[in-house]
């Protein structure tokens, strides 16, 4: 069984590596998904599966994968997140060896990769873990919120200022869907390519409430095809965030830095590692196939 393989098999970097390079192919194979790729999808599983940390009593985060199960699968900041956990089900199936915990985080590293963004350090070690460990709504933000809302809720989990502007940047990928979220539309003209053009287009675009019968959210005035959601705003509308939205925009390699770091931090949080901080593994990208 898989449980038995969880526990007997004893997978190395090349293991894990095989992993990456199948959620690569299917990324690549499946194409014609949203903008053209999962990538995106699958980073959203995988930072709403560690988002859930809270620091002062240590439950959520990645150790776990608790959003295969009823209630935290329906919790409404992830709804759609099961498109991600259906493409992950035929690669868990061919490594049945690797947790859920483990493959969701290893698969939104894979997602940034190949979306041309940084490499992200990652090393294996989490448990799967039963439906008692469900978290309670309400963990993950709400776009709808201002800047004390974020701070409170990244603040739970241990992140600073910096921290949380870079992990913001994550934007520039994947759009809203008004059957999930209720929002619509894009971040960037290049939602499956990670850039810091999140950053430039807060800073650079014109932006006003659109008028619709949706959820509060900004548009572009100039093409009227890009969003932002109140909580993006706030990144430019607070003047602690701001300074860093400006230092992001004026430099990708500052941006790719301090959004692996801190990528890293968000997959680890609360999980109970054996494999030390230096002996993370760096995947190799794949892209072109
Ligand atoms: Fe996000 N995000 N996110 N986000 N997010 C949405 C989509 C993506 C917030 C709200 C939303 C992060 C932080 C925040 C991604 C990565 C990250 C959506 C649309 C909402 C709403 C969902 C839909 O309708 O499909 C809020 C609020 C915050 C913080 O305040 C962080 C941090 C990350 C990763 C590091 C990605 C990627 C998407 C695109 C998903 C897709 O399906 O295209």
């Amino acid at each position: 069984t898989a449980e038995q393989q969880q526990k007997e098999f004893k997978p190395t970097f090349e293991d894990y590596q095989k992993v990456y390079d199948a959620v690569a192919k299917k990324l690549e194979d499946e194409d014609e998904y949203d903008d053209g790729s999962y990538g995106p999808v699958l980073l959203r599983l995988g930072w709403h599966a560690s988002g859930t940390y809270d620091k002062e009593t240590g439950t959520g985060g990645s150790n776990g994968a608790t959003m295969r199960f009823s209630p935290e699968r329906d919790h409404g900041a992830n709804a759609g997140l099961k498109a991600a956990q259906d493409f992950l089900e035929p690669i868990h199936q061919q490594f049945p060896w690797i947790t859920y915990s483990d493959l969701w985080t290893l698969s939104a590293v894979c997602a940034i990769q190949e979306m041309q963004g940084p490499v992200i350090p990652w090393r294996p070690g989490r448990a799967d873990r039963d439906v008692s460990y469900c978290t309670p709504d309400g963990r993950l933000p709400d776009a709808s919120q201002g800047a004390n809302h974020i701070r409170a809720i990244f603040g739970r989990m241990g992140f600073d200022d910096r921290e949380m502007v870079a992990l913001s940047g994550a934007h520039a990928l994947g759009r809203t869907h008004t059957d999930r979220s209720g929002y619509d539309g894009p971040w960037t003209f290049s939602p499956t390519i990670l850039t810091n053009d999140f950053f430039k287009l807060l800073l650079d675009e014109k932006w006003a409430w659109r008028k619709w019968d949706g959820p509060k959210q900004f548009q572009d005035v100039k093409t009227k095809s890009l969003m932002m959601l109140p909580t993006d705003m706030v990144l430019v509308q607070d003047k602690k965030f701001k300074p860093w939205v400006e230092k992001y925009a004026k430099d990708n390699e500052l941006f790719f830095k301090d959004f692996s770091d801190a990528v890293t931090k968000l997959f680890e949080l609360g999980v109970p590692f054996e494999v030390k901080e230096e002996d993370r593994f760096r995947f190799k990208p794949n892209t072109g196939l």
